[in-house]
């Protein structure tokens, strides 16, 4: 795999090597941890080991990256806008890593076995390195702007459906009962009956990694940050993939409302979701 560095310091090399540290200790605390704690409700849960792994990835980066800065989900301040609040402040930086140390903690905290960790690397705004690795499977999914996305040292690529009856799609339940949930059950009331079958499987940088691997053939999810998407958006764009948000605009770190599918049914998703009314709040 090809890689962007700095001197002989692989970006993507230290990605991958970060991630798989994370992953193991996440792992090692799957059903052993306490401490539970609820953000803002009983849908929106963190842990310690959602602390702890943010902490320790971002400690990881500083040292092979002393000029880098690190966005990470635990470290900015709860909210709707936590994400868009914390890119306005770091938008100066060069090199910004943007952190999600645990997707899918409401499957972590339950033991349903599909979660991640979500590592990306923008260079003036550009996501240029993109890891999400599923500890359970062991699986790393690795990209990097222009150069391709790997699994298992294989190049990925999206599906091949055009149709969507042909075609298995994820979305999210969103943790905004008021708002997003809604607005995003609009969506699967219209999809449902028009696609092979849909899937909520809880990690949406695991959906969009099975988009990138071919496994899913699209995803949409509203009210997203960019930590979720960042790493998921590369592995599909260099994998022959589209993503935009739910509207059609291209993916950019501001998205909160993603569509990301294989390309050929993008369009015909979108229609569906806006015919629906369900392409964001
Ligand atoms: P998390 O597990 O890192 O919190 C599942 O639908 C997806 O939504 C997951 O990627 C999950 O990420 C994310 N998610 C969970 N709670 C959320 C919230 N309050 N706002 C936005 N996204 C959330
Ligand atoms: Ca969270
Ligand atoms: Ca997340
Ligand atoms: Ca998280």
């Amino acid at each position: 795999i090809p890689s962007f560095a700095v001197g002989s310091k692989s970006f993507t090399a230290v990605a991958i090597n970060i991630a798989s540290k994370a992953g193991e200790w996440i792992q090692s605390k799957l059903g052993d941890f306490n401490k539970l704690q609820t953000k803002y409700s009983s849908h929106d849960l963190v842990t310690e080991v959602d602390k702890g792994a943010e902490t320790m990835i971002r400690n990881l980066i500083q040292t092979h990256f002393p000029h880098h800065v690190v966005l990470g989900e635990e470290g900015v301040a709860p909210g709707p806008d936590a994400s868009k609040r914390a890119l306005e402040q770091l938008s100066a930086a060069e090199y910004l890593w943007i952190v999600d140390p645990l997707d899918g903690t409401t499957n972590f905290v339950h033991g349903f076995p599909f979660f991640s960790i979500s590592l990306a690397l923008a260079h003036k705004g550009e996501v240029i390195v993109g890891v999400v690795y599923n500890p359970v499977h062991n699986e790393l999914y690795v990209a990097e702007k222009g150069k391709g996305a790997y699994l298992k040292g294989k190049r990925m690529q999206v599906s091949s459906e055009t149709k969507l009856i042909d075609s298995l799609v994820a979305t999210g339940f969103p943790a905004d009962r008021a708002g997003a949930l809604p607005v995003n059950m609009r969506g699967v009331q219209a999809l449902a009956p028009k696609v092979r079958n849909l899937r909520v499987a809880g990690s949406a940088a695991l959906h969009m990694a099975y988009v990138a691997a071919g496994r899913l053939s699209g995803f949409w999810e509203i009210g997203l940050n960019s930590w979720d998407m960042a790493a998921g958006a590369l592995l599909i764009s260099e994998s022959g993939g589209k993503v935009t948000d739910t509207e059609g605009k291209p993916y950019s770190l501001h998205v909160r409302d993603v569509l990301a599918t294989n390309g050929h049914i993008h369009d015909e998703i979108r229609q569906e979701l806006s015919e629906a009314s369900a392409i964001g709040i």
